[in-house]
């Protein structure tokens, strides 16, 4: 039984509307999602194609907005770290600012177009710019199977399975890291990584329904003005997702640092109002489980994301998310993800909030022709 959706009474009158209920549904969908997608990518033999094409030999720069951004972030610091190359991701705003600049400094003469819905604008000017420079090769990713941002690049992939009804984006997030990490296996040649992620979906889909309710129960029953997220290396990425994800789901202010970086300066705000959430990389583990220590010394409520704690992480957490994957880091990414949903979800709900429509938000930022192309910086 999937962890109830809080039904919450309208002030108006006794009808009960169910909230959030697209982004729950959606959230505790993705092992099931993730199956989808290992099928589809088998049966469609994209990533093959993909592998013909584009090499982990030579730079990448991948390009987005919002979570899209930082999707790409994560990926990029992921084919660095196994690749040895240079990759990078930025916002598409700073390719339209400085495309020169850009292109001179990442070497890239490939790169992806990150897009769940391939109609944001920024996103669709980066590719219209793209399109100019011959050489490129432009990989457009979207969930949307009749986007403009497949008609602007040289190739596409497109996960229509994996998209939301919801605002924002979870399961697309995962789905699309994981079809990644999947051509990363294959650029790889070895069995182990591409094994450790086949038997990921059913390894969450255990993990999720414990884990569901305790992640809700605590967000239900204890308030916090300000939400911070750490995470060293890749999970500093992931960090930043999960503050954007408290953010547009749940209207809460939060920021990510990398972890070490939390002793200069923002640990001022650590105290009983701060949930400070460690997502604990193979990495930095001992270094963060005495930043574990001295942040609750310091009257802060903690929670740890880490896939087996440590007896240190156990006594200064309070709310333990152990993940407990037989797999390697590179196969557990997707899973770090997911706490963060659960969190903005629970969050925005306590508030009275209803989590699929959020404040001020949009599915895409799509600008009308008011809104004027970003001047170029001199020499850029
Ligand atoms: C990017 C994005 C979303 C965000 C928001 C507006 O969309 O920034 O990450 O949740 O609602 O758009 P996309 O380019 O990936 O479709």
């Amino acid at each position: 039984m999937p962890p109830a959706t809080r039904k919450l009474k309208k002030s108006t009158g006794s009808r009960s509307t169910t909230l959030g209920k697209n982004t729950l549904a959606e959230i505790l969908s993705q092992p099931r999602i993730w199956a989808e997608t290992q099928e589809r990518l088998r049966s469609s033999g994209i990533l093959d194609q993909l592998a013909d094409v584009f090499s982990p030999k030579t730079p990448w720069l991948f390009v987005g907005c919002g979570s899209s951004y930082y999707l790409s972030r994560l990926i990029a610091a992921l084919w660095t770290k196994y690749f040895q190359i240079d990759a990078t991701g930025i916002p598409a705003s700073e390719l339209l600012f400085a495309p020169d600049e850009i292109l001179r400094q990442s070497r890239a003469e490939q790169v992806v177009l990150m897009s769940r819905s391939g109609e944001t604008t920024e996103v669709l000017r980066a590719a219209e710019l793209l399109k100019s420079r011959k050489t490129l090769l432009t990989l457009g990713v979207t969930c949307n199977k009749q986007s403009v941002l497949e008609k602007l690049c040289t190739h596409t992939f497109t996960l229509d399975w994996a998209d939301e009804k919801s605002m924002v984006m979870t399961r697309s997030f995962t789905a699309i890291l994981l079809s990644f990490q999947a051509l990363g296996a294959k650029f790889l040649n070895e069995s182990e990584p591409a094994e450790a992620l086949n038997k990921l979906p059913n390894q969450a889909a255990t993990w999720l329904e414990e884990i569901a309710p305790r992640i809700q129960n605590y967000a239900r029953t204890h308030a916090f003005k300000d939400y911070v997220f750490l995470g060293q290396n890749a999970h500093y990425w992931l960090a930043q997702e999960a503050g954007l994800k408290i953010t547009e789901i749940s209207s809460s202010y939060a920021q990510a640092y990398h972890s070490m970086e939390f002793r200069h300066g923002p640990r001022s705000i650590a105290g009983p109002d701060t949930l400070i959430t460690i997502l604990v990389s193979d990495a930095a583990a001992e270094e963060e489980e005495k930043l574990c220590a001295e942040l609750k010394s310091l009257g802060a409520a903690i929670c740890v994301v880490v896939n087996r704690a440590t007896p240190g992480f156990r006594k200064h957490s309070d709310l333990l998310i152990e993940l407990a994957l037989d797999a390697p880091e590179f196969a557990r990414y997707a899973v770090s993800a997911i706490p963060a949903h659960l969190l903005g979800t629970a969050v925005g709900l306590r508030k009275g909030l209803d989590p699929d429509s959020p404040k001020n938000l949009t599915r895409a930022v799509v600008l009308d022709s008011e809104h004027k192309r970003p001047t170029k910086r001199s020499g850029a």
